[in-house]
């Protein structure tokens, strides 16, 4: 831990980047000092004042998103429940930095779950739904440059995020349903489950084996979005987005 990092400052020129909708420049280049752990400080502050809590969130799960970011381990980050869209509700850009969007699958956890064993099995055991899911990225730095750090400080760049209808996992092999990410009416990339970590549910177990280091787990009701199948789309005014996966159906953002 590093005392050279005034964290609540960070924290507040991340939030003041939100307010003022304007990028900043990486805080690393500033604060060399600003390790990984460090880093969750920075978010755990921001989390703190983020009001009710809709879940989780993984991050740089799939190689197409590291190559993206050209960041190349896993992490986390949290979802305010403010955050969230309503199916059908536009995603406003004006509000927005750099808005990008990314089909996700995600998990409805239907009880707790924590401990530093945890397994896919275990994740797949306490799963009440699945879900398609589109999460809007709006990293805080200029350009999406940023380290592993940076990024982590910045709650992985999560805005916003939309959840399509509820399917039961039961029968549904999560590493095999197929992928597609449509922008304006064309296909701008495809993947399978398999691309988070291996397997959905296997980067779900990350999230509560890490979590369990801090103490933390996930509580019943809670979501988790479980990583970004396919490099994120930048979108604008007017641009409408369709996620589509094998078993779990379709999702449309409207972006004005
Ligand atoms: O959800 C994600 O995978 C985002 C992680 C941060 C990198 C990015 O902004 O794409
Ligand atoms: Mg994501």
């Amino acid at each position: 831990m590093s005392t050279e990092v005034p964290v609540p400052e960070l924290a507040a020129r991340l939030a003041g980047a939100v307010a003022d909708r304007t990028a900043i420049g990486r805080l690393t280049d500033e604060f060399p000092a600003l390790d990984l752990p460090t880093a969750y400080r920075v978010q755990r502050h921001l989390r703190s004042s983020a009001g009710p809590l809709a879940g989780w969130k993984l991050g740089l799960t799939s190689r197409a998103k590291q190559l993206q970011v050209d960041v190349d381990e896993p992490i986390y980050g949290f979802l305010p429940a403010g955050a969230t869209l309503d199916p059908g509700e536009p995603l406003d850009t004006g509000t927005q930095i750099q808005p990008r969007c990314e089909p996700e699958i995600v998990f409805t956890l239907g009880h707790d779950l924590s401990g530093p064993d945890v397994t896919a099995a275990d994740v797949l055991a306490a799963t009440s739904a699945v879900a398609v899911g589109i999460e809007v990225l709006d990293s805080r730095y200029t350009g999406y440059r940023f380290t592993t750090a940076d990024v982590v400080a910045d709650n992985t760049s999560a805005s916003r995020f939309v959840i399509g209808a509820p399917v039961d996992p039961a029968g549904v092999e999560l590493r095999l349903v197929g992928v597609v990410l449509e922008k304006n009416g064309d296909v701008v990339s495809t993947a399978a489950g398999a691309a988070s970590l291996g397997d959905p549910a296997a980067a779900v177990a990350w999230l509560v084996r890490t979590l369990a280091a801090d103490g933390e787990g996930l509580a019943a009701g809670e979501i988790v979005l479980s990583g970004g199948l396919t490099a994120a789309v930048p979108v604008g005014p007017g641009d409408v987005v369709v996620a589509t996966i094998d078993r779990l159906g379709s999702l449309r953002l409207d972006c004005r």
